[in-house]
């Protein structure tokens, strides 16, 4: 059917927009219906909703007019860089998620090593290919080993002067992984490490504070170079907000004489900053304290879930380490349609073929039992 092009003639009232606003925002999946277990975004906790409705004209990407966010940019920079180790002259750029820090940090390495070539896992995320592609490098894949991790020996064989920059991952998309962030520095030398920790950012050291005996991903290690971390997905504030971290200043600024600041850096210009007010807020009113809480009850809910998977003859690709649990599944995209035909949202995993599942803090131990009982009549 070939539609017109059409743009409205007359306004319409307020009423009325509100009321059309509503019958589209039926057609969302919303969280709180407890179905969505495909996703890494959760409902943000409500302060930072109303915080985030405070500053929807903000734009870091004229940072004169908003130098309020400038001064929470800090203060969040600060309050994160706690949680990986950051040294104190380390830089954070916010960014509108994992893709932009990823695309910085391949950026960065290109330009400071003069080469083109990145090492990528195999559970590398998707984005690292947007990234390769935009900045003209070429991805080399690392394979896994029997345990879905980086293989350590591959890596050294592949290391050569051609290489600007190795990805390691915290926390891997299909299966919550933390790779060998320490051993994979040691082998690679002054190569830009840099670490995805868009999702195990902000679990990690949640995770350890209680007690879980998990290894290193950050600053801590020398030789990571740059780090991505997502408030969006656990840091459970609004979107869009990404953080990346770099030891050394990112090296491209442009100037920008017309507009107040001192030249413009990261990728987008004019940008959405009400995100950062909303995780300030976020930070300011859970505190360690009630993210190790809401963190706990996820990795509960992750337990309860692979335990009731087993009754249905599910197995684990991996014991979960983090709140994403995976299982072997021989016709993953046919389960994902039938139960999404179900009002159902899960996800699936590719390496190795598998049914993906986020315990996000919206999931509780209902909606398990309700997902498991669908989901059982479709595998
Ligand atoms: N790095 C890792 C390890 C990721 O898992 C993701 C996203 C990214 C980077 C990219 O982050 P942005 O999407 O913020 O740029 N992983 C999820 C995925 O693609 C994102 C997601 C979020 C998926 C919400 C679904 C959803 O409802 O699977």
């Amino acid at each position: 059917m070939n539609m017109k092009y059409t743009f409205p003639e007359k306004g319409k009232s307020k009423k009325e927009i509100l009321s059309l606003a509503n019958k589209v925002k039926e057609l969302n999946q919303d969280y709180t219906s407890g179905r969505v277990f495909g996703s890494m975004c959760s409902n943000p906790i409500d302060i930072a909703r109303d915080i985030h409705k405070m500053f929807v004209e903000a734009n870091l990407g004229n940072p004169g007019l908003c130098r309020g966010i400038e001064k929470l940019q800090g203060e969040i920079q600060r309050a994160v860089g706690d949680l990986i180790n950051a040294p104190p002259d380390c830089e954070m750029l916010t960014t509108g998620g994992g893709t932009e820090g990823n695309i910085l940090a391949l950026w960065q390495a290109r330009k400071e090593m003069g080469k083109g070539k990145v090492i990528l896992p195999m559970s590398a995320h998707f984005s690292f290919l947007k990234a390769c592609d935009l900045l003209d490098m070429e991805p080399v894949f690392l394979p896994m080993d029997d345990n879905y991790l980086p293989d350590l020996g591959e890596l050294e064989d592949m290391i050569d002067d051609s290489i600007a920059a190795v990805v390691g991952i915290a926390g891997t998309t299909e299966l919550g992984l933390i790779e060998p962030i320490k051993e994979m520095a040691e082998i690679i030398g002054d190569i830009h490490f840099h670490v995805d920790a868009a999702f195990g950012g902000l679990v990690i050291p949640f995770l350890k504070d209680l007690g879980y005996d998990l290894p290193n991903f950050d600053f801590e290690i020398e030789g990571v170079d740059s780090i991505t971390i997502d408030p969006h997905k656990m840091g459970l504030s609004t979107i869009p907000l990404g953080l990346y971290y770099s030891r050394k200043r990112f090296p491209v600024s442009v100037e920008s004489p017309y507009l107040s600041g001192e030249g413009q850096r990261t990728l987008r210009g004019t940008r959405t900053s009400a995100s950062i007010p909303a995780f300030w807020a976020t930070i300011n009113h859970l505190g360690k304290e009630g993210y190790r809480k809401i963190i706990a009850r996820c990795m509960e809910n992750t337990r309860y879930l692979v335990d009731s998977m087993e009754v249905i003859g599910l197995d684990p690709i991996v014991e979960p380490v983090m709140n994403i649990a995976s299982f072997h599944h021989h016709r993953p995209p046919d389960v994902v349609r039938e139960m999404e035909l179900k009002g159902w949202n899960i996800s699936r995993t590719v390496n190795p073929n598998g049914l993906r599942f986020v315990i996000m803090p919206h999931v509780d131990t209902a909606a398990i039992d309700e997902m498991i009982h669908e989901l059982s009549k479709v595998i």
